[in-house]
């Protein structure tokens, strides 16, 4: 079924045919981005299968936080361009899921407990001194991304969550068996990620299959999507270049 997409894609495109897809063959197209997600970098395999040092996780924690402080960022850009009053009352969630309702709460907050839970000060991650070019450069791109590409091609980018929720349920089983240095309350962040990510894939895939309905729109959509495993691949790029072969040089 994917493979049999993304060749319908790749023939389409080859012969100039614009029979938009199906539901069911957009969303094989957007899930055949599968083999390009983050899980299977290095630094994930590394960190999934115990053998990263604290001052690794230390490194992957305090640039992570330049992703997830962005995040909020990106989804107002996509607030900001999208004209449907139905899509921004659902969308305006994601913002709510990381600023908190109030100060001291919300993901970026329990990304900060994350923090210390590693052994950082919150002054070491908000300070944003370990944070290398390479992961503020990736960051930087998705937020330029969203403010410029159309808004439901930014929709598109986000569904990298389709593949989240198993990278969170391995990773929380690794952090649980050989980090167990970590103050498990540290990890609460992933724990809720469990349940919002595939809330948020729910929601944007119901949108891209409703608002993409140009062949162009679906190819665009699924492009997104790679964009955007190229952006996380890219922080783990940057990471794994300081944290890993670096420090082992
Ligand atoms: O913690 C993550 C998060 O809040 C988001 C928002 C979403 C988006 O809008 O692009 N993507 C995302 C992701 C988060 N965590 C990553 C991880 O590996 O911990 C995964 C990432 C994603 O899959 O897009």
């Amino acid at each position: 079924m994917i493979l049999a997409a993304q060749s319908d894609m790749v023939s389409a495109a080859a012969t100039g045919e614009q029979t938009p897809l199906d539901r069911d063959a957009l969303v094989a197209a957007l899930r055949a981005q599968a083999p390009n997600y983050h899980d299977r970098h290095p630094f994930h395999v590394l960190m999934n299968s115990g053998q990263l040092s604290q001052r690794q996780i230390q490194g992957w924690v305090a640039n992570r936080f330049y992703y997830q402080k962005i995040i909020p960022i990106k989804d107002a850009a996509i607030l900001s361009n999208c004209p449907h009053p139905e899509v921004r009352r659902r969308w305006i969630q994601r913002i709510l899921d990381h600023d908190g309702e109030d100060e001291g709460r919300g993901g970026t907050e329990a990304w900060l407990r994350l923090a210390e839970a590693v052994g950082l000060g919150r002054q070491d991650v908000l300070d944003e001194h370990l944070v290398v070019p390479g992961v503020r450069f990736a960051a930087d791109a998705y937020v330029t991304f969203a403010r410029t590409r159309p808004w439901i091609e930014a929709v598109a980018s986000s569904l990298t969550e389709l593949f989240a929720p198993d990278l969170m349920s391995v990773r929380l089983a690794a952090f649980e068996r050989y980090y167990t240095w970590v103050e498990p309350a540290g990890l609460a962040y992933f724990r809720a990620r469990l349940t919002l990510a595939p809330r948020d894939a729910e929601h944007a895939i119901e949108l891209v299959t409703r608002y993409c309905v140009t062949r162009e729109q679906q190819e665009r959509a699924v492009a997104a999507l790679a964009f955007k495993c190229d952006v996380l691949w890219s922080i783990l790029e940057a990471t794994h270049h300081a944290y890993v072969e670096i420090e082992s040089a």
